[in-house]
């Protein structure tokens, strides 16, 4: 079982054939060590953002490794409460108890001090089916690329879409934003004052309140100036479902009109602190509108990093962004590797 280091060595190292020869080139060698340094400092926004998780989920998986001395079915009842208690769907976890026995088994593993790495090889297994995961944002040179933004009152959404276009912003992208969430009073007011804070582009409502026709001037305004990138915020509550999946397709349908293959990301946001309750709201919205993929907020305000299996079991939507924190420079591409890292380091040597 050598989990724990293959995950660091893709983490940390980058590509240990070529070793040798990428000592003699200090030009080259400069390089990897800034992109080290890059990864580095990513990797430890996803270690301090999770320390709730990773505290609560390692503390528990080693206090069971204390105080069982056999792995027996008493020892699987309480690894399967706390892979519960994380998040994880009932369904998941039984399938990682599953895959668990199966390994020990092959493994002749007998002492519970053995398991934690079994168990985080099959929840990253699981994760990944085997298959390269791919959660890059659809972003193009060279067109403009439309960014919906969806999600309950409160997720996260207009702090995300100012996360995002500053980082866009700080990759020279030009970015515009659309006020569309014109249904809350503030929510234009609020998407105003992020825009110049971090200095970028916004078209609000005009004369009518309807969040079609911004989405409608949004576009106009960024294939007339050439902008990379348009972001639309959206309303998270109308008065019912229907109301909202109305609104939803009318803005879909005005985007597909003017860019027939866009919405190229129609992400949703969902608070991670809200587990179950925030799943069933994310299959609402899935009922109403077409979705891309998920940015999962406030990671680093709840202990339970499960979420993120649980979110593509139930909604078979991948995390692509993650929320860290309320900083503008919180906002991180999910990377699994990252993410395992900063839920279980420290797991192995019994170091949280
Ligand atoms: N700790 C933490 N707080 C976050 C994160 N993302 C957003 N928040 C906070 O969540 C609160 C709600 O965020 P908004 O961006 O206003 O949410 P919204 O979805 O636009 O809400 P409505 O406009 O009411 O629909 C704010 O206080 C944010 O600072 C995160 O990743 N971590
Ligand atoms: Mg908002």
């Amino acid at each position: 079982m050598e989990f724990f280091k293959k995950l660091k060595d893709r983490l940390f190292k980058i590509d240990v054939s070529k070793q040798k020869e990428k000592s003699k080139n200090t030009f080259l060698k400069k390089q990897e060590n800034l992109i080290i340094k890059k990864r580095k400092k990513t990797i430890n926004k996803y270690v301090l953002g999770l320390k709730k998780s990773r505290t609560n989920f390692s503390r528990q998986i080693l206090e069971l490794q204390t105080k069982h001395n056999k792995i027996n079915e008493e020892f699987f009842e309480e690894l399967e409460e706390i892979l519960i208690m994380s998040d994880i769907s009932v369904s998941l976890v039984t399938n990682i108890i599953y895959e668990i026995k199966k390994e020990i088994k092959i493994e002749n593993i007998t002492s519970p001090k053995l398991i934690s790495e079994v168990i985080i090889d099959k929840m990253f297994a699981i994760y990944t089916n085997d298959s390269i995961v791919n959660t890059n944002l659809n972003i193009e040179n060279n067109r403009l690329n439309v960014i919906l933004v969806v999600g309950v009152n409160g997720s996260g959404k207009t702090t995300t879409i100012a996360k995002l276009a500053n980082n866009f912003i700080n990759n020279n992208k030009k970015v515009l934003l659309a006020a569309a969430d014109t249904f809350r009073a503030g929510a234009i007011e609020q998407l105003d004052i992020w825009s110049q804070k971090i200095g970028c582009d916004i078209i609000k409502p005009n004369k009518s309140n309807d969040p079609a026709s911004v989405v409608y001037d949004a576009i106009e305004k960024s294939k007339k100036n050439n902008y990379d990138i348009l972001i639309i915020d959206t309303a998270g509550r109308l008065q019912n479902k229907i109301n909202l999946m109305n609104e939803l397709k009318k803005i879909n349908l005005i985007i597909k009109r003017k860019i027939p293959n866009a919405p190229h990301e129609s992400l949703l946001v969902l608070d991670a602190t809200t587990g179950q309750n925030g799943i069933s709201q994310a299959k609402h919205f899935k009922e109403v509108t077409s979705l891309s993929g998920i940015v999962l907020t406030k990671m680093d305000g709840t202990s339970k990093g499960g979420i993120v299996l649980t979110i593509k079991e139930e909604l078979d939507l991948l995390v692509k962004l993650i929320g860290l924190g309320e900083k503008l420079e919180d906002l991180e591409e999910f990377s699994l590797d990252s993410f395992i890292y900063g839920m279980v380091k420290g797991i192995v040597n019994g170091n949280i």
